[in-house]
């Protein structure tokens, strides 16, 4: 059985990957903290054909033993700090785990099982204020913010690893990806939950940041099959993994409400506490390497996913009144 190790199970895109991992047959071995409030909301329906042992990104020794016991043929890193604007709250912390967190899993690779494939969640915030549009797997990085700057140190290191140690390691540089499993405070779920609520009667206003910011949303259950197809391939490399296409936030809105027959105009408050200190622009990547070599094309478009969105938190919503 071919075994896959990640890291971030109990996330959004983990719990998409570990999904398709069974699928295909895997034996996946997921990483948790040890904390009395571990959520495994996301994992429910597999819980019980998944492995589950403690470790921790922060320590290395935790990440070697883990490496040595399994001898994973897969590992993936999808663990991380992942709400941008609480990393400039907390650089220090997002460094630590997300930054250094990398090396020290490359480390315990490298040192424990370097047979193991290596995948890196890596981010379309290390191109920061961006130079070229649309953005490539050669663009220079230029990451803001500690966020940005931690997932630019590891996508750096991924490669070190990859040229240096000869690990087949590779970064996936996804754009936002969403689905209806995406923590409420990331603005499509803010949206799509926020709107649910008005439907229902539960609220009578959404107030939110900068409704003219862009970005390229795709959906999480597409963008693991990519992860996956990056260590299915001969030699390692970096992918960038987008839709190509960017929407604004008031379009978000519009197609949210708008599908629950409601006029966003007459609920949605624009509030300074949810704008933030400097607005990336133009994050537009070009997904045709990915196209190419991967054979990977994303089969959910921005309106389909804004309704499977509106869909499940309509009817969750539901169910709890
Ligand atoms: O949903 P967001 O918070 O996602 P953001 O900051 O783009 O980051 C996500 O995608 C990155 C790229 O894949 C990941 F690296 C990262 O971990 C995360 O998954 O915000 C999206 C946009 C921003 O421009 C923000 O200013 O929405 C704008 N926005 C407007 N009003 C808001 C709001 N964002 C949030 N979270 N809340 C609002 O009320």
């Amino acid at each position: 059985m071919t075994k896959a190790f990640l890291t971030g199970i109990t996330g959004q895109d983990g719990s998409y990957l570990a999904e398709f991992l069974l699928e295909k047959g895997y034996d996946v071995i997921g990483m948790v903290r040890r904390s009395s409030t571990v959520s495994f909301q996301r994992l429910r329906h597999i819980q019980d054909q998944l492995e589950i042992v403690q470790g921790n990104l922060h320590d290395q020794g935790s990440l070697i033993s883990i490496l040595e016991q399994y001898q994973p043929d897969e590992v993936y890193n999808l663990a991380a700090s992942s709400f941008v604007p609480i990393s400039s709250h907390q650089p220090v912390l997002t460094g630590d785990a997300t930054a250094l967190g990398v090396a020290r899993i490359l480390e315990a690779v490298r040192l424990a099982y370097p047979q193991a494939r290596f995948y890196q969640a890596s981010s379309s915030e290390i191109f920061g204020t961006v130079q070229e549009v649309p953005q490539t797997e050669t663009t220079p990085l230029n990451p803001r913010g500690p966020y940005g700057i931690a997932k630019a140190y590891g996508h750096w290191m991924t490669k070190h690893y990859r040229q240096v140690f000869n690990i087949y390691a590779c970064s996936g540089i996804l754009y936002n990806h969403e689905s209806p499993r995406r923590g409420l405070e990331f603005v499509t779920r803010k949206v799509t939950h926020g709107a649910a609520r008005i439907k229902l009667g539960l609220a009578k206003e959404l107030r939110l940041g900068n409704l003219e910011a862009r970005r390229d949303w795709g959906y999480a259950g597409d963008y693991v099959k990519a992860m996956w197809l990056m260590l299915q391939q001969e030699q390692p490399e970096d992918f960038v993994v987008c839709t190509g296409e960017t929407h604004s936030v008031r379009d978000l809105c519009e197609s949210a409400f708008s599908y629950l027959g409601l006029d966003y105009l007459e609920y949605v408050v624009q509030d300074d506490r949810y704008f933030r200190p400097v607005e990336e622009k133009l994050l537009v990547g070009d997904p045709a390497k990915a196209h190419k070599k991967l054979g990977w094309k994303p089969t959910v478009g921005f309106k389909e996913l804004i309704q499977m969105m509106v869909d499940y938190d309509f009817e969750d919503l539901k169910r709890q009144i």
